[in-house]
């Protein structure tokens, strides 16, 4: 019995040691200790010893059964720890390799026309004014003297949300909404998104961008609004640039114009970019009605003003010689890094 014990002794310790694994150690485990396994066979055959040599059998088989789970948790360990060990080493992370380079994105450039635009007003001590593109048809029609027969107003023009409330369709409410706040003088730009039931084509789009300007002191002139504008697209364009007016109408300016300037490719010759007139039209401007100043609660007999508009999306396409308005709305980062 001693002879038998200390064969399965050794035969299951050299099968713990030669285990590569979990699993197989547990299968040894079984095949020793399990409730089939060869030590639990010896203790069932006690009834075939001697009723003195008993006592003694049974602790030779506990200790034997104590040695062998001893070892066995030993080596579950130092598997355990060579698997750890193996995990680090396929899991390692090389801490001084590059980093990734991080992918930036590329300011719009409606965002730089708009930046520019805003600089150059900014520098003559303009203001930059925003406000709500969803309006209500007082400030965005009605007291800019628009009368509610205006073909502006026509439905395939504008966007309703009700009778009174709809999407700007110029940034000129926000003029309207700081005349009604601020006394003169003011000196404002009102940079914003505004809205037209237009289809989309290479020159328009129902969701576009204005940047306005309003000036209102004592005694401004036409004189000023053309000094400005012309120093305007002179920082714009280059300071050869020339400006011509043209008579226009508006309903909220009286007189109004349309500004053109020097083509700045061909420098007033003529070429592709201006269609071999020499100038190329920029913006509308006039002198503010005086039924829009006292709309808004600013006396027409102390004080005068100007106005003007831009397109930001016109100005974009112009500077970076864009030839389709709908590349502007495609974001493809590709095009977007031109400019
Ligand atoms: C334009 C052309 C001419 C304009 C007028 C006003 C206001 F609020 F003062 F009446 N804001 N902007 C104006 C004038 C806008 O865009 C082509």
């Amino acid at each position: 019995m001693k002879d038998l014990l200390e064969k399965i002794r050794r035969e299951a310790l050299a099968k713990m040691e030669d285990s590569e694994n979990l699993d197989r150690l547990n299968e040894v485990r079984v095949a020793y200790l399990g409730k089939k396994g060869e030590l639990t066979q010896v203790l069932k055959n006690m009834r075939n010893v001697s009723p003195e040599e008993r006592p003694k059998v049974g602790q030779m088989v506990n200790e034997t059964r104590a040695a062998l789970e001893e070892k066995l948790e030993e080596i579950k360990q130092n598997i355990a720890a060579r698997q750890r060990e193996l995990q680090m080493k396929a899991e390692e992370i090389d801490v001084t390799l590059p980093a990734k380079r991080m992918k930036v994105g590329h300011r719009h450039p409606n965002t730089i026309a708009q930046a520019e635009v805003e600089r150059i007003f900014v520098g003559m001590g303009y203001e930059v004014v925003e406000g709500p593109e969803i309006e209500l048809d007082y400030y965005n029609f009605e007291a800019l003297n628009i009368p509610a027969n205006h073909p502006a107003k026509d439905e395939q023009d504008t966007f309703y949300i009700t009778k009174d409330i709809l999407l700007r369709t110029q940034t000129s409410p926000v003029q309207v909404r700081v005349m009604e706040q601020k006394k003169p003088p003011i000196r404002m730009i009102a940079p914003g998104r505004v809205f037209r039931a237009d289809e989309v084509d290479a020159t328009h789009s129902p969701s576009f961008h204005q940047i306005e300007g309003l000036v209102i002191d004592k005694n401004i002139t036409f004189a000023d609004l053309k000094g400005t504008l012309a120093e305007f697209a002179r920082e714009l364009f280059g300071p050869d640039t020339k400006v011509k007016f043209r008579p226009h109408h508006f309903p909220f300016t009286e007189p109004s114009a349309e500004m053109d300037v020097t083509c700045f490719k061909c420098g007033g010759k003529g070429c592709r970019m201006c269609k071999d007139e020499g100038w190329i039209e920029i913006l509308g401007c006039g002198m503010v009605h005086p039924k829009v100043l006292a709309m808004s609660g600013i006396d027409p007999e102390e004080y005068s003003g100007f106005a003007f508009g831009v397109g930001l999306e016109r100005i974009a396409l112009l500077k970076y010689e864009i030839d389709d308005m709908r590349l502007l709305y495609e974001n493809d980062i590709r095009f977007l890094k031109q400019f």
